[in-house]
């Protein structure tokens, strides 16, 4: 008989942090060791990602998901019982093949990373390791937060247009300071928030962070860094943006109405440049232009080579674009989302493919979340040097900081917070610097 056979599998529908349906997954191996995954949903989705199934019925505004669950209890659930649930990949390629559209429209791409994230977690049980050690046996890296502390765009009701503001504490001593040390900046914004505006800006947003209102960046970096003044945090601090620009744009003119104007590409360039010489501690601006924008996303890439541009929208966590990406020289930085392609496999291997192309990877959560921690697993296990989490507010947002200390606490003297060494690029020498503590210490005190 085989060994660590899936014996079951079942799906439910629960709801994220927005009050949404989302599917929650549950496999069984050897009848015994259970793995479940819940399914994240974005709001500020990109045309090139998995499709997520919706019933479109009256139920929830449409926004159901028992079609996904009866693909997961009727398509998958016969074709993988039976199968060993350790090799992620041949059942990954299984539900490819049962869909057999290159979108996922078929079965839905909830459906598929519902089971696909449920494998990895049952599997790890069966095989008696903590998931990240799982997935890399070696994997040791803890990530930089990058925490949304002010959000515009769609994920607050405010007039901000960029849709993140995000600080990093690279020069955090480990994972567990970091947290604090944004916990406290989050406090301090706060007081200078309600102090300066009043009780109405410090309201939570979809993300967790703050939604103030006010209409220039401008002035949301004013706050944000003031805040960081305030908690005394200066020296440990970089920030990075979320442009989202791609829903700025009228796809018939090709201009973005962003901040009070009318932007070409060139335009949404010289914003850039501005906050960044206003700002000079911005090491990473995400989605500056819309997915579909190359030639402006090329011209902004070589303008600001001295920063990462990460491709969110532009690659949605697709092989395919991300090879496009890299032979037009497009980006420099890919965010990795497991729901922006559909299996735990295909996001494992999108991401491992930037890394060895140097394209930094930055691993993320969705607006949409729920308890679930998974997503901080699979960061580690990729080594990965940056980690968007959303806001600090909720435990959707708090779960993967928990589940980060964790980790880094079960590691002990072999965990390493990735800190300056954030983009985890190879060296010239082929070392890999990250991996010694000595270094990374010091570059942290840079
Ligand atoms: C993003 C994400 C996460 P959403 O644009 O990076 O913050 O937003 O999940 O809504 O696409
Ligand atoms: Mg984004």
């Amino acid at each position: 008989m085989r060994h660590n056979q899936i014996t079951d599998i079942n799906a439910l529908e629960i709801i994220d942090n927005r009050g949404n349906p989302t599917l929650r997954v549950s496999v069984c191996m050897e009848d015994r060791f259970y793995g479940r995954g819940d399914v994240p949903s974005g709001s500020s989705t990109g045309g090139y990602e998995a499709v997520e199934l919706r019933d479109g019925e009256a139920r929830y505004n449409g926004k159901g998901v028992r079609k996904a669950i009866s693909h997961v209890l009727e398509k998958i659930r016969p074709e993988l019982i039976g199968l060993d649930g350790t090799n992620q990949r041949a059942i990954d390629n299984l539900m490819l093949s049962i869909d057999g559209t290159s979108n996922k429209s078929n079965l839905g791409g909830n459906a598929i990373l519902g089971v696909s994230l449920a494998v990895a977690r049952a599997a790890s049980q069966a095989v008696g390791f903590p998931l990240y050690r799982y997935l890399n046996a070696g994997a040791h890296i803890l990530p930089v937060p990058q925490a949304c502390l002010i959000n515009g765009g769609l994920h607050a009701g405010n007039d901000l247009d960029v849709q993140e503001y995000c600080v990093m504490p690279v020069g955090a001593e480990n994972f567990t300071h970091a947290v604090q040390i944004l916990c406290e900046i989050f406090t301090c914004l706060r007081e200078i928030l309600l102090t300066k505006i009043g009780k109405v800006a410090v309201n939570s947003s979809e993300d967790g962070g703050f939604a103030p209102p006010l209409s220039s960046s401008f002035e949301a970096m004013e706050y944000l860094t003031d805040a960081v003044k305030a908690s005394g945090y200066v020296d440990k601090i970089v920030y990075g943006l979320d442009l989202a620009a791609g829903g700025f744009l009228n796809i018939e003119t090709g201009l973005y109405t962003f901040e009070g104007k009318k932007r070409t590409a060139e335009g949404m360039k010289e914003f850039i440049a501005d906050l960044i010489q206003e700002y000079p501690a911005i090491i990473s601006i995400e989605d500056p232009l819309g997915e579909d924008d190359l030639d402006g996303w090329k011209m902004i890439t070589d303008s600001f080579s001295e920063i990462m541009i990460i491709g969110d929208d532009l690659f949605a966590t697709n092989k395919e674009r991300l090879t496009l990406g890299m032979e037009k020289k497009i980006a420099n930085a890919t965010l990795c989302k497991v729901n922006q392609i559909g299996t735990l496999t295909e996001a494992m291997d999108a991401a491992r493919f930037a890394q060895r192309n140097h394209y930094p990877v930055v691993m993320s959560v969705r607006s949409g979340e729920t308890e679930d921690d998974i997503l901080s697993d699979i960061s580690v296990a990729l080594d990965s040097g940056l980690f968007k989490t959303g806001g600090i507010r909720g435990s959707d947002r708090g779960t993967n900081y928990n589940r980060f200390m964790e980790i880094e606490a079960e590691l002990g003297e072999s965990a390493v917070y990735a800190g300056n060494n954030y983009k985890r690029l190879l060296p010239k020498d082929g070392a890999d610097h990250t991996d010694d503590k000595q270094q990374n210490t010091e570059r942290a005190n840079d």
